[in-house]
């Protein structure tokens, strides 16, 4: 055993667990097979014109649906001890309604756990990252309440048939992105632009789903399965661009129309004062009856509060926050509601359109979740930059998990109780409506060769390396500190 000390590193504690990520849609391919019901990803990239880069799809993707015993000797090979991966809606139930279940679809994922748990590792399985049955969305999908309902049934089937073998459940990945991306901004599936209205009334429901979901396992199924049921919501860093007041009021805002919008909710029982504030004012000045934030009753209240065994936070990047002085402020959305200015700074190092390398933000998002709400358990479900092309060079990779992982190390020696971080992605695949131009992965895909083949980029020793010795080389050997001004 290697130690850290030698090394002058700094060591991970044992019981850190270390992962990679995927879900299904971005990697499983099979879009039509053994009985799969069609989803909203799956309507979306086949309709004309193409709403995604290059009219790409994810209909073979990485071919995971055929190829996830090589991803398990991958993993393994990594030397990592869990794979967080996501269950497709409609692969087991084709059609959204938990009255017909699929069993192809069931056995690959019994299939792909038993392989998992072959190998030694542990899966961590979320219920649900983006893709809804699409007979789910001829409803009006996630802005309609009967959601609520059907995804308990959903994660009743989940839990029932493969709760023995899991023990970490997810149940929603990004919720801020299954709302404001996928029904307010329209630029994820199902592409609906429904700005400051379908996005808050998703929202709602959301929040419902989760906590029906987590009370099933809890009422029926903790006492025999013993495992854990949290959601993963995601965050920039929002930076104060200036110390004055009205900046540092801003930037926090911020985080709570993206973050606390969800976390609240569930941990503190309703949404950020900011956003009833806001949202409400707006409303009114703009002439609605009431505001475009509905409102949880005092029952639902107590119902939601709490609903949560662990924390799942996704970060990949930073955002620098102004305070905007809307004094007309008759636009409807989201973003307007919030009243906030965000930027990046140009010597930040680019690695895709919204994604600037700014390692020291995962630790000022770890202090104020835990500053925020208190010691919730923390899992670091996602983080990872993309790169593009061929190369199997990305030392930058290295460096942005080197940098990130610094962090994360200071925040535990800090007391955060963050218990684990799963790395995106364990290999190239569907990057949503860029298709496969952003490379987030590990493993190198090529997609033009019906095999998908997987190469192993620079970085799979590096990872391999921190898994097998949970060391990390500290931020301050760094070569380039990465403009730590901040
Ligand atoms: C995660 O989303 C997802 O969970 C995962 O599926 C995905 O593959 C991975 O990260 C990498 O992207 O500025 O209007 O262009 C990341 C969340 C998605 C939030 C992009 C910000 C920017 C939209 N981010 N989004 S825009």
């Amino acid at each position: 055993q290697i130690s850290c000390y030698e090394l002058n590193k700094k060591r991970f504690p044992d019981h850190f667990r270390i992962g990679l990520a995927t879900s299904a849609y971005q990697v499983e391919g099979g879009w039509n097979e053994d009985g799969k019901g069609e989803n909203i990803w799956d309507r979306s990239v086949h309709s004309i014109p193409s709403p995604i880069f290059n009219k790409e799809t994810g209909d073979i993707a990485c071919d995971s649906y055929h190829k996830y015993k090589e991803d398990i000797r991958l993993l393994k090979n990594m030397g990592v001890d869990h794979y967080r991966f996501s269950i497709s809606w409609s692969r087991i139930l084709p059609t959204g309604y938990a009255n017909q279940i699929n069993e192809a679809g069931v056995n690959y994922y019994k299939n792909l756990i038993k392989e998992i748990r072959a190998n030694g590792l542990e899966p961590l399985v979320t219920i649900y990252h983006w893709d809804l049955p699409q007979p789910l969305q001829d409803l009006g999908g996630w802005p309609n309440e009967y959601i609520v309902d059907l995804f308990e049934e959903y994660a009743r089937v989940a839990f029932t048939l493969f709760g023995d073998d899991v023990k970490q459940w997810i149940t929603i990945n990004e919720p801020k992105q299954v709302c404001q991306e996928a029904y307010g901004s329209g630029i994820k599936a199902p592409f609906i632009k429904s700005h400051g209205l379908a996005e808050y009334l998703c929202t709602h429901n959301v929040i419902k789903a989760h906590a029906k979901a987590w009370h099933l396992y809890d009422d029926e199924f903790r006492n025999k399965q013993k495992g854990r049921v949290g959601i993963v919501i995601d965050t920039f860093w929002m930076e104060p661009a200036s110390d004055s007041e009205a900046d540092i009021n801003a930037a926090e805002r911020q985080l709570q129309f993206i973050f606390g919008w969800y976390a609240n909710p569930i941990l503190r029982g309703d949404y950020p004062w900011q956003m009833k504030k806001f949202i409400g004012e707006r409303s009114a000045k703009q002439g609605f009856k009431t505001s475009r934030l509905p409102e949880f009753t005092k029952q639902e209240i107590d119902y939601i509060n709490g609903t949560i065994d662990f924390l799942g936070v996704n970060y990949y990047t930073t955002n620098m926050v102004s305070e905007k002085n809307d004094t007309v402020r008759n636009e409807v959305s989201w973003e307007a509601d919030a009243e906030t200015i965000r930027f990046v700074k140009p010597e930040w190092p680019f690695s895709t359109t919204w994604l600037r390398v700014v390692p020291w933000g995962i630790g000022k998002v770890m202090h104020w979740v835990k500053k925020t709400y208190g010691d919730i358990p923390i899992w670091i479900t996602e983080n990872g930059m993309a790169t593009y092309g061929e190369s199997l060079e990305d030392d930058n990779r290295i460096e942005y998990y080197q940098k990130h992982l610094s962090y994360v190390r200071d925040a535990l020696e800090d007391g955060i109780n963050i218990i684990g971080y799963t790395a995106w992605s364990l290999m190239d695949n569907f990057e949503w409506q860029v298709g496969y131009d952003d490379r987030f992965g590990f493993y190198h895909v090529d997609f033009k060769s019906p095999n998908r083949t997987r190469t192993p980029r620079k970085s799979v020793g590096f990872y391999r390396q921190f898994a097998t010795t949970r060391c990390i080389v500290d931020k301050s050997q760094c070569v380039d500190d990465n403009h730590m001004d901040n």
